[in-house]
């Protein structure tokens, strides 16, 4: 099995790297989107590009990581909101199992189903331990998920989780309060995370300023994740991309 995404990862982690991740959601970009974003990606030194959405209503994954890897060397990286959303054009899939939820059919059953075309996709797979935290309004996450989150308050909850997660053998723990969660994920609990796991630990959901992004790096996030305020303002891809690199031990 594959497994060169994830080591950069890991080394990035153990040695002090910050990193930033575009969320890009293919129902919400054009060509011309993508080549904005990808300009404006490597002109700030983007680490990763995430692919993918909750509800991915069109059709058009496959050309839109081709569409990307045509023009950049940024690996592409399915984060995907169903079995559905797999494309063998990527570099990696986060293989998500929602530990924080109580449906099964989201910790194992999809994965069940998916597990044939996900080996033959021969894309590679980076075991995920997600958890979804309340972002302070109900998300498509959430909704989709039919799972309650964590309240974003129990700190604890979330430390047992991510230790769990990682003790099944989760290679990466993603905290993520939803795509445009009111309120992001805490520093405090960041923090806790952090301190009980080994994995690279992903932050994303409702961070929409530098001074976020440098805070949760802070507390002992590894990569940041950011979709919808990039949306409404692609300049904030520099901004927080400074902001998060401008963390990490060797800066
Ligand atoms: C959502 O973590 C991602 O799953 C990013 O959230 O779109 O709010 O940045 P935003």
């Amino acid at each position: 099995m594959k497994h060169r995404l994830y080591d950069i990862f890991r080394d990035r982690k153990k040695a002090g790297r910050k990193n930033f991740a575009v969320l890009i959601d293919p129902d919400k970009v054009n060509p011309a989107k993508l080549d904005e974003l990808v300009r404006l990606g490597e002109d700030a030194g983007v680490d990763y590009f995430f692919l993918g959405g909750s509800l991915v209503i069109s059709n058009h994954l496959d050309e839109c990581v081709k569409h990307i890897k045509t023009q950049t060397g940024i690996p592409v990286i399915l984060f995907p909101g169903s079995p559905s959303q797999l494309s063998r054009y990527a570099d990696g899939l986060l293989y998500l199992s929602l530990i924080s939820g109580r449906n099964p059919e989201l910790l194992i059953g999809q994965h069940v189903i998916s597990a044939p075309a996900v080996r033959q996709s021969g894309i590679e797979i980076m075991p995920t331990g997600y958890m979804v935290i309340d972002g302070g309004a109900p998300t498509t996450v959430s909704y989709i998920s039919n799972a309650a989150p964590i309240p974003s308050d129990k700190n604890e909850i979330a430390m047992c989780t991510a230790m769990a997660g990682e003790m099944l053998g989760m290679k990466l723990i993603y905290m993520d309060a939803g795509s445009g969660a009111r309120k992001p994920i805490t520093e405090a609990m960041i923090e806790k995370v952090a301190s009980v796991i080994e994995a690279p630990l992903i932050i994303g959901g409702g961070i929409t300023d530098p001074e976020k992004a440098y805070m949760n790096c802070k507390a002992g996030a590894d990569v940041i994740v950011v979709g919808n305020a990039i949306e409404k303002d692609v300049s904030l891809i520099r901004e927080i991309s400074d902001a998060i690199h401008s963390t990490s031990v060797e800066a």
